[in-house]
């Protein structure tokens, strides 16, 4: 019998040989689909062989902290290290070797009232998501990360293409919106496929995607325009995680103007140069990571005072009250009663709103406990 590996080599090979077009649409997107099971079923199965020989892979032990966690990844030596220092106060080692880094070194970077985690992570190479060195440690912290710097040396841009591969291949999709499909698993009733939308795949292939996904009962409610089976088999595979990045050029000091335009010319103009070393556009990096970020600031009115206008809860956009509840304290969530709010998110003045209510920038906020709560 052929194992798992095989297997997909088999079904590779066979799309590889048939032509794409209309008629075959339909058998190549199964194949795809059966690419997708039999990958994460390895998956699976590697994780289990190496907890239980005590390797481990999660990633590092660090708490997150502060309003949002961001990360720096890049092949070794690349500066982020540096970086991190002139971002926040923390001392990671630094040293002309590659591997200097061997574990998440936190920083705390203060910026316009907010409090940003920054972690400092070993450096990875070509390979790090099948396990080289250590980047499937690496990656996994990226996985839970709010923002990815991907760092580059100014020398070597061409990095930028390996290290999206990597971020790919762990399940990291990186400045992507996750695709609007609400997949219900019921207990009876076979598939029932809504499309609210134009999509670039029929309902035969949606229904036999799902099928070789070992759904048989469920309704799939698609709302996103345009999509494809590649989508669907990657939202059915259920370990894409959607983090947004910023792309950094560090050690800029080395180079002349006419050096970074020829940059740009490889790797586009969406990239903010620095140098970490020599402190040129820090500033500018530090405020990229905020806008980036996209935070709103929330005051909070205890019952029958004055709003705290000097210390918002710095929330992400689109937040809801029950996420502001959660990060003030977990308690708030469990005592909730109702909340009022004042703002742009109110119909009026002091609307009494529930737990779902979606915040916007600079409301006020009153939340109203169970009477019998402490
Ligand atoms: N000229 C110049 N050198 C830099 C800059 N940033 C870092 N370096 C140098 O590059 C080398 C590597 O810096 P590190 O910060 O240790 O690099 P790293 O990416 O943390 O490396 P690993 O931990 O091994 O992955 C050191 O010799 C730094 O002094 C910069 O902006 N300009
Ligand atoms: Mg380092």
């Amino acid at each position: 019998m052929l194992g798992i590996p095989e297997k997909i080599k088999a079904i590779q090979e066979e799309i590889h040989k048939t032509q794409i077009n209309k008629a075959t649409e339909f058998h190549i997107g199964l194949l795809k689909a059966k690419i997708a099971r039999l990958r994460k079923e390895l998956e699976e199965n590697t994780h289990g062989r190496i907890v239980s020989s005590g390797g481990g892979q999660a990633g590092f032990d660090i708490r997150k902290t502060g309003d949002a966690t961001i990360v720096l990844i890049g092949l070794p030596s690349v500066g982020k290290s540096t970086l991190l220092n002139s971002l926040t106060n923390a001392k990671s080692r630094i040293a002309s070797y590659q591997f200097t880094t061997l574990t998440a070194v936190p920083g705390i970077m203060h910026y316009n009232g907010a409090k940003l985690q920054i972690l400092d992570l070993p450096g990875i190479i070509e390979g790090a998501s099948k396990g080289k060195g250590l980047g499937k440690r690496v990656l996994s912290v990226a996985r839970n990360a709010d923002l990815i710097l991907i760092i580059l040396d100014v020398f070597q841009p061409n990095h930028l293409e390996v290290l999206k591969k990597e971020l790919a291949e762990i399940g990291i999709k990186v400045d992507q919106k996750r695709p609007d499909v609400i997949v219900e698993k019921t207990s009876v009733g076979g598939v029932s496929v809504n499309i609210l939308t134009e999509v670039h795949i029929t309902e035969n292939l949606i229904k036999e995607i799902l099928r070789i996904n070992g759904i048989h009962n469920c309704r799939i409610i698609i709302r996103e325009s345009g999509l494809t089976d590649d989508q669907l088999i990657d939202i059915l595979n259920g370990n894409r995680v959607y983090v947004p990045s910023l792309i950094v050029l560090n050690k800029i000091d080395l180079v002349n103007q006419g050096f970074i335009r020829e940059v740009q010319s490889k790797i586009g103009d969406n990239f903010i140069p620095i140098s970490a070393d020599a402190n040129v556009n820090i500033d500018g990096l530090r405020s990229a990571i905020y806008e980036k970020l996209d935070f709103i600031r929330i005051y909070m009115r205890p019952k029958g005072q004055n709003a705290d206008y000097d210390e918002p809860m710095i929330m992400r956009n689109g937040c809801t009250v029950k996420d502001l509840c959660n990060k003030v304290h977990r308690s708030m969530t469990r005592d909730f009663r109702f909340a009022l709010v004042w703002g742009k998110s109110a119909k009026f003045d002091g609307q009494k709103v529930g737990l779902d209510h979606k915040l916007v920038d600079e409301d006020v906020i009153t939340i109203v406990r169970k009477v019998n709560a402490i």
